[in-house]
C-alpha cells in the first residue's frame, strides 16, 4: 500500500490539455485569490448575467470574529441576478440551446430519456408559472422530496426563476425526519412522485409525504399544495419483483394535484424575479450534534460563481465533455454538482435514478461505456462495495472515456484509492478527493487535475479563496507539519450564510469555539510537503457511508423505546460503509433485554430517521462509562465496539467497573 510519502503525477495527456495545467499555475491562481479576490471572483463574475451590476466597492464584506460584532459574510452586494436565468437563458444565448444538459438513465436499463437546455428551459418555465399560480411567491419555502427524475432538476430550477427557496429532504429520510423538516422551514409547497424504483426495491414516496403531511398538521403547519409527478407508470419494474405497490396513489382534494394534470398546458417563457446576490437561494438541513437538525442556508450570487468555478477546474470540464456524479439530489453534492456547478458551464451530465447493483454489479461501468463519461465523481462507500466483486465486471467494459475520478463524503481510504486508480482509471485518470461539506457550499480541499501531483487518501490543498487553517486545543495555529482543527480563517464565495431562522445557532455551532475562524467540525494533519489530509471529525457525528448523522440524534430516538433508559451510540469502523452504529443500550426494567428488543429497536432507527441509520450493532449495557460529572466517555464505547483492551486513562470514570462488564456483554456478532 502506498505510504505518505507516495505521489503518483498527473498523466501528461490529462495534463497536457487541462484548465490548470501545472502545480506552478494553480499557486500563482491560488496567490492571487487569496491576495486580491475582488479581482479573481470579479474576473469570474464577469461571465454571468447581473441585472443591477455589480458595484466593486461593496463586492466582498465579512466578520468571522464572534467577539467583534455578528458574524456575516456578503458577496457582490447590491448586485441583481437570477440563477435560472444563468443556467439556461444565457446558456441557450451562447448558442447552447440544443446540447443535451441532461441523459436521464433509468433504474432499468429498458429506461432512459434526455433533455436539451431549450427543452429544460421550457419545462422550467412552465413549472414556474404553475408554482405562481398556486400563489407561490418570491421567499417562500418549497419542499422537494424527489427520486433521481428529470423533473427534480426542474422543480428545483422552477423555484430559482420565481424567487422561492428550496429545501430538499433526501427521499430515504422518514416520514418523521421530513416533517420536522418541513415544519422548521414552513414550507407551502410539495413536491414529490408517486413513487420509485431503487435497484428492486420500491419506495411509496406520495405515501411517505402523506403521512409527513399528517404530521405537519398535527403540528399545526398545513402543507397548502402538494405536486405529485406520475413517475411510475412511464418505467420498467424489475423483472421477477412482485410489486406491491398500490394502484392507486391516493390524492387530497384541495391539495394534491398531478403534474400531468398542469404543466403540459402552462406557458413556457416565465419573466425571472430578478434576486440580490444575498437572497436566499436555497436551504439544505444537515445533521447538529445536538440533535436537531439544522437547515443550512446559501445564498444566490456568491453560490453561482462557487458552484460553477469549482466544477470547472475540480472536474476539469471541457465543452464537449460527458460529466457524471452519483450523488443523490436530496445531498449537498447532488446540488452543487449534479444541478447548479455542471448547468452554470453548460454541460452535458448524466442523471443516473438507481443502484450501483442493478440488474447486476457492473451497472456502473455500463453506464460509463453507454455514455462515454468523461468524469466520474462518487463515493468511497461505493467504491469499496463495487471492488468487493471480480475484476472482470469492470475490465469488461471500455472505460477509456474517463479523464477524472472524483470521490467525496468521507476520507478515502489508500485501498480504495487505488483499486479506483488502477482498475476504473487504468492509471491514466486524476482522482480527485475533494473535502467539503453542506456548509461550504462546494469543494475547498481538493487535488486539481492535470495540476496537483496525488497522494491517494490526501484532499490535498485547498481550492482558490480558501484559506484552511490547523488549530491546537488551544486556538494556536499550527505552522508546517502537525494535527489539529481543521477551520478557514474567511469565507470563499459560496460558503454558508446562517441557519435557517437561527443565527445565533450558526455563531455558536461555527464560530464560538475559535473566535476568527469557521470551525469544519474535522480534523486535519500537514504533512512535510504542505499537503492536508483529514482525519474524520472531532465532533459526535458519525458518517455511515457518507451520510453525515449525530450520536445524539440516534440516541434521542434509541430512548424513545419505553423499555431504554439510556443509550449511547458510537461509530465502528466498517469495511464498506466506513463507518456503522454501534450502540449501547441500559433497559429500565420494564423490558427484558434480547432478540426482540434490538429488532424493535433497529425498526425505530429506521422509521424515525431512515433505513441509512440502522445500527449495525446493539448492545445491552447495564451502567455507562461516566464522568464524575455525568458525560458519557464515547472514547471508551469505541474501544469497547472495537473489542480494543487498550483503553488508556480511565481515571476521571466514575465506576470503572462498568467497563469490563461491557467488554463481557459484547454479542459475538459485533
Ligand atoms: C459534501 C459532503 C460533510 C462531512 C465533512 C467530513 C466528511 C466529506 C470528505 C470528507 C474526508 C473527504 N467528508 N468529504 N472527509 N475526505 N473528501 O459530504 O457534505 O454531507 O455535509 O458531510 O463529510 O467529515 O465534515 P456533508
Amino acid at each position: 500500500m502506498p505510504s505518505e510519502k507516495t505521489v503518483y503525477l498527473p498523466d501528461k495527456n490529462v495534463a497536457k490539455n487541462a484548465h490548470i495545467s501545472s502545480f506552478a499555475q494553480y499557486k500563482e491562481m491560488y496567490q492571487q485569490s487569496i491576495d486580491n479576490p475582488e479581482e479573481f471572483w470579479g474576473e469570474i463574475a464577469k461571465q454571468f448575467h447581473w441585472e443591477n451590476p455589480i458595484n466593486y466597492d461593496k463586492f466582498f464584506t465579512f466578520n468571522f470574529d464572534v467577539c467583534k460584532g455578528p458574524i456575516y459574510t456578503k458577496w457582490l452586494d447590491g448586485a441583481t441576478t437570477n440563477i435560472s436565468y444563468n443556467l439556461l437563458d444565457r446558456n441557450i444565448r451562447n448558442g447552447h440551446g440544443d446540447k443535451i444538459a441532461f441523459y436521464w438513465e433509468g433504474n432499468h436499463p429498458d429506461d432512459y430519456s434526455r433533455l436539451t437546455y431549450k427543452k429544460l428551459l421550457e419545462e422550467v418555465c412552465r413549472f414556474a408559472n404553475v408554482l405562481k399560480s398556486k400563489g407561490i411567491k418570491r421567499g417562500d419555502r418549497v419542499a422537494i422530496y424527489m427520486p433521481m427524475i428529470l423533473e427534480s432538476v426542474i422543480a428545483i430550477l422552477a423555484c430559482t426563476r420565481i424567487g422561492a427557496v428550496h429545501s430538499l429532504v433526501f427521499a430515504g429520510f422518514s416520514a418523521d425526519s421530513f416533517s420536522e423538516r418541513i415544519i422548521d422551514c414552513q414550507a407551502r409547497a410539495l413536491i414529490t412522485a408517486d413513487g420509485v424504483w431503487r435497484g428492486e426495491k420500491y419506495l411509496a414516496l406520495k405515501s411517505i409525504c402523506d403521512q409527513a403531511m399528517d404530521k405537519c398538521a398535527k403540528n399545526g403547519h398545513n402543507v397548502e399544495v402538494c405536486f405529485v409527478v406520475s413517475h411510475l407508470e412511464r418505467v420498467t419494474a424489475p423483472s421477477g419483483v412482485q410489486s406491491n405497490q398500490s394502484n392507486k396513489t391516493p390524492m387530497q382534494d384541495g391539495r394534491d394535484i398531478w403534474w400531468h394534470d398542469v404543466v403540459p398546458q402552462a406557458s413556457t417563457s416565465c419573466y425571472p424575479e430578478w434576486m440580490q446576490s444575498e437572497d436566499p437561494l436555497f436551504m439544505l438541513y444537515t445533521s447538529g450534534s445536538t440533535g436537531k437538525p439544522k437547515g443550512v442556508l446559501h445564498t444566490t450570487g456568491g453560490y453561482l460563481l462557487y458552484a460553477a468555478t469549482t466544477f470547472k477546474y475540480v472536474f476539469d470540464y471541457k465543452p464537449n465533455d460527458v460529466y457524471w456524479c452519483t450523488a443523490d439530489i436530496g445531498w449537498i453534492t447532488g446540488h452543487t454538482y449534479v444541478v447548479y456547478g455542471p448547468l452554470a458551464n453548460a454541460a452535458t451530465s448524466v442523471l443516473y435514478e438507481g443502484t450501483p447493483f442493478y440488474p447486476q454489479n457492473d451497472r456502473f461501468w455500463g453506464v460509463v461505456e453507454k455514455y462515454k463519461v468523461n468524469q466520474f465523481y462518487t463515493a468511497p462507500t461505493a467504491i469499496r462495495a463495487l471492488m468487493k466483486f471480480e475484476d472482470s465486471l469492470v475490465t469488461r467494459h471500455d472505460l477509456s472515456s474517463l479523464r477524472v475520478l472524483g470521490s467525496v463524503g468521507e476520507p478515502i481510504n489508500p485501498e480504495a484509492w487505488m483499486w479506483y486508480y488502477k482498475l476504473v482509471g487504468g492509471e491514466k485518470c486524476s482522482i480527485v478527493d475533494t473535502f467539503w461539506q453542506t456548509e461550504t457550499g462546494g469543494h475547498v480541499l481538493t487535488p486539481l487535475p492535470g495540476a496537483t501531483p496525488m497522494k491517494p487518501g490526501a484532499a490535498s490543498f485547498p481550492f482558490f479563496g480558501v484559506q484552511p487553517v490547523l488549530l491546537d486545543e488551544s486556538g494556536k495555529e499550527i505552522q508546517g507539519e502537525g494535527e489539529g482543527y481543521l477551520v478557514f480563517s474567511r469565507p470563499w464565495p459560496g460558503m454558508m450564510r446562517s441557519l435557517y431562522n437561527n443565527h445565533d445557532r450558526y455563531e455558536t455551532t461555527y464560530f464560538s469555539k475559535f473566535p476568527g475562524y469557521y470551525c469544519t467540525g474535522d480534523g486535519a494533519r500537514r504533512d512535510a510537503d504542505g499537503y492536508l489530509w483529514v482525519t474524520g471529525r472531532v465532533d459526535d457525528m458519525l458518517n455511515v457511508s457518507g451520510h453525515l448523522m449525530s450520536t445524539a440524534e440516534v440516541e434521542s430516538v434509541l430512548t424513545e423505546h419505553r423499555g431504554v433508559s439510556e443509550a449511547a451510540v458510537v461509530a465502528k469502523p466498517h469495511p464498506v460503509k466506513g463507518e456503522c452504529l454501534y450502540c449501547f443500550i441500559t433497559t429500565n426494567g420494564q423490558v427484558e433485554f434480547n432478540a426482540q428488543l434490538v429488532t424493535e429497536l433497529k425498526k425505530i432507527v429506521r422509521e424515525r430517521i431512515g433505513p441509512f441509520a440502522q445500527p449495525d450493532v446493539i448492545q445491552s449495557a447495564p451502567g455507562l462509562p461516566k464522568t464524575r460529572s455525568g458525560k458519557i466517555m464515547r472514547r471508551i464505547l469505541r474501544k469497547i465496539a472495537l473489542n480494543d483492551r487498550d483503553i488508556g486513562d480511565i481515571s476521571s470514570l466514575a465506576d470503572s467497573s462498568v467497563v469490563d462488564q461491557l467488554f463481557a456483554n459484547r454479542p459475538i456478532s459485533a
